[in-house]
């Protein structure tokens, strides 16, 4: 891309692009238009708001935050007005919630459709970041906001063989918009992580046979997912102050606070209670019933042991239980699943499950899927539930250009490089937000979005209230933050995970960085803020 002025005729010129209309995009566009009077464009590469609840409408599609605190919490009346209908949200009630905010507050307007951003460009004598879509628009803006989503970027595998597939096969990312239709079908679903485990059991439901194709086990809680009470909805309600402060307070952005007691601190009978009522009130709750499950394997252990047994009580093969039980890595070091059904679907009489330890795949053949046994496993419709690349994928799958003419791809050739996960050394007014470097998938997403969005934009309204033009962080305090967010991270057993996403690992040559900042949600929010205060240290603003 060419930034030159002779360029520039036609482009269409705004204070602010940001990239993405799922919630970040939505809020980020909100505050910029409506707090600070910015001309403001969303591109967004679906033809409809949502993000990543856009793109994943495979079956059994939820959240696992809950959903009356997977909202937005800036707007009193929204929050009063907008009621959920389920603990846990369905894909299809975010869209409905997400499309109510786009037209509560008028958000569409600025919002280009089917516009994928091919790359950016800044140009440093104008100081204007130029924006391409892959449809050959072109944008001019002095801030430029990526809101891409941190689980945007589907990974699918490069299986030999897939292009002679006699039947159908589909990401779980990419689902298309009419469904799947598995009446009688032979379904090889390949992934266990949070998506798979959701998607298995819905599948089974109609599906003529599922093979779940398994490479490395997964611990799940079910998520005791049912229709909210009237008596809920109306304490949510009455208590959003409340709820708010609890998920700035807490250390994941959820609503409740981690337990202050050490595994260790009880005795075995009263772990095996605690750990009992955690399964049954079900959901991620299950995670801060001690306050050293992430940083002490011996009480770590504790969990693991508890969560392998429970497989064996609910799985009646006891072959196939060994092989769902057969788990790697401590408990929570990979993002944890919460299931509705999921080891129970392994009692159906449709559902098998092939264990690719023992026997990987080899290729897919126009038949189905071939393992190194030799067993080739009959299929018509193979899922590939198998993740994204996580955090920086949806960011250098464009050509962002910085100062200099240096690349982002190349800026982050040993992995991501961010200060706080906002702002890239040499990439000017280029906010990322729920960027690596931030506490973004760790945590619940809206909270920390918002907490972005918000920093973002009284970041923007200072640079404009005191007439400066552009704002980066210095590679001095960018290189700190990557080594601070390091260091947080081998402060835990997150990093024992090897094959994890958060590390980079389940794609083939991604450098294995820990991406997400595990300092906690509370801790980030009081940095973030104290670096403002401090009239942005370790920024260059001019
Ligand atoms: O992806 P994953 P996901 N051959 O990367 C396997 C969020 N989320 O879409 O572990 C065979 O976790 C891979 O195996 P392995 C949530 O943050 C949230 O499930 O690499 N298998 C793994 O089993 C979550 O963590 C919600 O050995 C292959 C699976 O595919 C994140 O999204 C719901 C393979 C991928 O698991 C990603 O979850 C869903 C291959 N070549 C997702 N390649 C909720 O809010 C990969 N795999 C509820």
């Amino acid at each position: 891309m060419t930034p030159a002025t002779s360029q520039s005729r036609g482009a269409k010129t705004v204070d602010a692009v940001v990239i993405g209309a799922g919630f970040a995009g939505l809020y980020q566009l909100h505050c910029l238009r409506d707090r600070l009077g910015l001309s403001v464009q969303v591109l967004e590469a679906g033809d409809g708001v949502g993000g990543t609840w856009y793109w994943n409408r495979y079956p059994g599609a939820r959240c696992d935050s809950e959903s009356h605190s997977y909202a937005f919490y800036f707007d009193e009346a929204l929050l009063q007005e907008w009621e959920w209908s389920e603990r846990y949200p369905g894909q299809a009630e975010i869209m409905r919630y997400l499309n109510h905010v786009a037209d509560r507050f008028d958000l569409r307007r600025d919002i280009r459709f089917n516009a994928r951003v091919a790359g950016a460009e800044y140009d440093a004598a104008s100081n204007r970041w130029h924006v391409r879509t892959e449809g050959g628009e072109h944008y001019v803006a002095t801030y430029l906001i990526t809101a891409v989503g941190c689980l945007s970027a589907a990974n699918v595998p490069d299986i030999p063989g897939r292009e002679n597939f006699d039947g159908r096969w589909f990401h779980t990312g990419q689902w298309p918009q009419e469904g799947v239709d598995f009446t009688g079908k032979r379904v090889g679903m390949v992934g266990t992580g949070s998506t798979g485990i959701q998607a298995a059991p819905v599948i089974a439901e109609t599906a003529g046979h599922l093979t779940v194709f398994q490479r490395t086990a997964n611990y799940s809680i079910p998520a005791r997912n049912a229709k909210l009470t009237e008596e809920f909805k109306a304490w949510a309600k009455a208590n959003t102050g409340e709820i708010r402060g609890l998920m700035q307070a807490s250390t994941n952005g959820h609503p409740f606070l981690i337990q202050d007691r050490s595994a260790h601190d009880v005795s075995p009978e009263e772990r095996e209670a605690i750990y009992q009522a955690a399964w049954d009130h079900g959901g991620l709750k299950f995670r801060a019933s001690f306050r050293d499950l992430l940083t002490d394997k011996a009480a770590n252990d504790t969990a693991a042991e508890f969560l392998r047994a429970q497989i064996g009580k609910v799985v009646k093969d006891p072959k196939t239980a060994a092989v769902l039980a057969n788990i790697d890595h401590p408990f929570a070091t990979k993002r944890p699943p919460i299931d509705t059904g999921y080891f129970e679907a392994f009692n159906r009489d449709n559902v098998s499950l092939v264990d690719l330890r023992a026997s990987p795949i080899e290729r897919i053949t126009p038949n189905g899927i071939l393992t190194r046994d030799g067993a080739e496993h009959p299929l018509d419709i193979i899922v590939f539930a198998t993740g994204f690349d996580a955090m920086t994928g949806p960011l250098l799958r464009m050509d962002i250009t910085g100062r200099d003419g240096v690349t982002l791809q190349h800026a982050w050739r040993e992995g991501p490089k961010t200060y706080l996960g906002l702002q890239v050394s040499g990439f000017p007014n280029l906010f990322t937000v729920t960027g690596p470097g931030s506490p973004s998938v760790l945590t619940n997403m809206p909270v920390c979005i918002e907490q972005h969005v918000e920093w973002i934009t009284d970041c923007i309204a200072h640079l404009r209230a005191n007439g400066i033009p552009c704002i980066e962080p210095t590679p001095e305090a960018m290189e700190g933050w990557v080594a601070h967010v390091n260091d947080a991270a081998n402060a835990t057993l997150l990093p024992q995970a090897g094959h994890s996403w958060y590390l980079g690992a389940n794609v083939p040559g991604k450098p294995r960085v820990f991406m997400p900042y595990a300092g906690g949600m509370a801790r980030y929010r009081a940095t973030c803020a104290d670096v403002a205060a401090r009239g942005y240290d370790g920024f260059v603003l001019g």
